[in-house]
């Protein structure tokens, strides 16, 4: 098989470049290990950018979007019983929108199916030979049958969990972690949402965040240990432990009921340097992993998105290689704000094992600073609605 552009991963990195590689004229095929129905099964971002919106309108799949999500102008913020509010669309100048990944995934499947677009499910022992030559192949087998793709250039889009990153040799590959000493146990409950917009919440119990899909249906996390379970969580004990964590007046508003969703996700902050090996290119979660504090990750996914689509669209349209070029060191100049930006956040609004009284009179008087110093909460608006691209 041959196409100009081979995507490994059928997660919202690959379908999004996939589908605005599409809209252009460019032929790409997606290899995804699992199958449509299982991506669309896990539970993940819930806040998109105005990068994020702007993309999937060019890319033609804007409109239930649009419909279904959420313009917030703001979020509020808690520190024990006191909590106070940051205005989006007065400190920065835009909203962000509520709308999830999986709906999100959804439409792009939708038209990528609805366009003829080729996937191929169930990918297993994935490879790519020749990525720093002008003629890459993937090869990969599907129920044991090993099948290859002959393209002009690989996504890596594979998320932190793929093969695309270790295809970058050992020698060329720089990469910088940082593992954080705590969890996100997050749950969906079919109820009303506690308050209109989000709800970032520090505690003396930790961390806890209220946001939501829609009108009836809730998204809510609490920082948990690594050795919990979601097992270890009963519903009950999950509802007033965040009662706990959010001020009085929210919790005693608090709608509770049974989770149709309960997992726990592990907090860190990983770069791959270079994103771009020959004619490989890394994108999203394959090249880079922030804590979800700042809801950075599917959007900092999308801004790389942005710079490759552009950097192939420039080489096939124009025969120019500047895009492609530069695109790890564009990719990598946001990426590093957006890790930045979430490593602040989650040290603002977690409480972290070692934490001193100094460290805590410190998280403190940064949110003191933070309610009353316009300057921070332009800077803190700026940086959660999205950097320019
Ligand atoms: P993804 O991981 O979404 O997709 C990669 C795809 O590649 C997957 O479908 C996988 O099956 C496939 N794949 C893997 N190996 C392969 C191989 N060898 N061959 C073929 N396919 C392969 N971000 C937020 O902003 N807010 C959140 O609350 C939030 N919560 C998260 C919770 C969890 C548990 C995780 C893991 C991430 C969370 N994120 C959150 C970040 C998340 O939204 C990612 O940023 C986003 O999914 C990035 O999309 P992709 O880069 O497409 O990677
Ligand atoms: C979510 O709704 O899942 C969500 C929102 C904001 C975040 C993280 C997760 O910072």
């Amino acid at each position: 098989m041959r196409t100009q552009v081979a995507i490994i991963g059928g997660g919202p990195s690959g379908l999004l470049l996939s589908q605005l590689l599409h809209v252009r004229g460019i032929d790409s095929v997606v290899l995804e290990r699992k199958t449509r129905d299982y991506v669309l099964g896990r539970i993940r971002a819930g806040v998109l950018e105005q990068g994020l919106v702007d993309l999937m309108q060019e890319a033609g799949v804007g409109a239930r979007m649009t419909s279904h999500g959420y313009v917030h102008d703001g979020a509020l913020i808690s520190h024990g019983e006191e909590i106070f509010r940051i205005d989006f669309a007065r400190r920065a100048g835009k909203p962000v929108i509520v709308y999830g990944q999986t709906e999100l995934t959804r439409d792009l499947y939708e038209a990528r199916e609805k366009s003829g677009g080729r996937f191929e499910f169930h990918v297993e022992k994935v490879r790519v030979e020749g990525a720093d030559s002008e003629t890459p192949t993937v090869i990969y087998e599907v129920g044991g049958e090993e099948r290859r793709l002959d393209c002009d250039f690989v996504a890596g889009c594979d998320g932190f969990h793929g093969v695309s990153r270790n295809t970058i040799p050992a020698g060329v590959r720089r990469e910088y972690e940082k593992v954080y000493p705590f969890g996100w146990l997050g749950v969906l409950s079919e109820t009303p949402p506690v308050n209109h917009e989000l709800i970032y919440a520090n505690s003396e119990r930790g961390f806890a965040l209220c946001s939501m899909r829609n009108e009836n249906l809730s998204r809510y996390y609490i920082q948990c240990s690594l050795s919990d379970s979601p097992a270890d969580w009963t519903d009950h004990n999950f509802w007033d432990e965040l009662k706990r964590r959010i001020p009085a007046e929210q919790a005693e508003r608090l709608v509770t009921g049974p989770s149709i969703e309960k997992s726990i996700a592990p907090l860190r902050s990983f770069v791959t340097e270079p994103m771009r090996w020959g004619r490989l290119f890394l994108c999203g979660d394959a090249a880079h992993i922030v804590p979800p504090t700042g809801a950075k990750g599917l959007n900092t996914a999308a801004s790389d998105v942005h710079y490759l689509y552009n950097a192939l669209r420039q080489f096939y349209e124009e025969r120019d290689e500047e895009g492609i070029d530069r695109y790890s060191e564009r990719a990598l100049a946001r990426v590093w704000k957006a890790e930045r930006f979430s490593w602040w956040f989650s040290s603002l609004m977690h409480r972290y094992p070692d934490q001193s009284e100094f460290d805590l009179k410190m998280q403190r008087a940064e949110v003191d600073f933070l309610r009353d110093n316009e300057a921070a909460q332009v800077a803190m608006a700026q940086n959660y609605v999205g950097l320019p691209y």
